[in-house]
């Protein structure tokens, strides 16, 4: 049985995915490499080195380590940027309420982000409370697909992954649980996240009960 859900950050509870896009684009754009929307979805749930590191592969540039932090820091800048201006409306449709709808049925809550700044914008939307455990970019050294993320999700909630359904809408982030163990919840597209036990296009699209219910059948 279900006892609770872990929620990626990014593409999830909120908006920032676009945020990541924009400052990604600009930084590849000094670099002259060319970057689409299609090669950022390989970059999503990824952590910000391993993301450089891609962007640099596509457009077969080496930088030195002084030069690599150079645009790891310019990068997180311009994305600070975005999300200073980034007010409640920033949180993706349904989100909070599926978020509170969880809580009030009891169900432990968990955060999965590779993401760094998930404290400054769990804090931002006013909703940090409403975690029982935070896992993120400053506590985990493998980047999704690995599962130590979720792992220590589960370990922290003293729960086993089975009983846990993990949100996500990244490909990476799919495939982090899909290894570690846990049920899956896709968010975006059905045909890039395939192998999501199920998958919507937003938190509104779905409540609490009906994932349990999809899951348990
Ligand atoms: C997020 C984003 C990624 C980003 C990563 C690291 O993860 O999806 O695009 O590169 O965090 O973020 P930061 O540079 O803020 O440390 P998630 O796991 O919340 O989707
Ligand atoms: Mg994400």
């Amino acid at each position: 049985t279900i006892k609770g859900f872990i929620f990626d950050l990014d593409g999830v509870i909120v908006d920032t995915a676009k945020f990541h896009f924009k400052a990604w684009h600009r930084l590849a754009h000094d670099l002259g490499i060319h970057f689409t929307e299609e090669e950022n979805e390989q970059l999503k749930g990824v952590s910000r080195r391993e993301s450089l590191q891609k962007i640099l592969d596509w457009g077969q540039i080496k930088l030195s380590e002084s030069e690599f932090e150079k645009r790891m820091a310019q990068k997180n800048d311009w994305y600070l940027e975005f999300v200073r201006e980034m007010g409640q409306e920033e949180a993706l449709p349904g989100a909070k309420e599926f978020l509170r709808e969880s809580a009030q049925l009891n169900l432990t809550i968990g955060l999965g982000s590779a993401s760094k700044n998930a404290r400054l914008i769990l804090d931002l939307l006013e909703i940090t409370p409403l975690f029982q455990t935070i896992i993120d970019g400053t506590v985990v050294s493998q980047s999704k697909p690995d599962p130590e993320v979720f792992l220590k999700g589960a370990e922290a909630l003293q729960m086993e992954p089975k009983s846990l359904v993990v949100f996500e809408d990244s490909l990476a982030g799919i495939e982090a649980a899909r290894r570690g163990g846990f049920r899956t919840v896709g968010i975006g597209s059905k045909s890039i996240l395939k192998d999501a036990e199920i998958v919507v296009s937003g938190l509104d699209q779905i409540s609490p009960v009906e994932v349990i219910n999809q899951l348990n059948f």
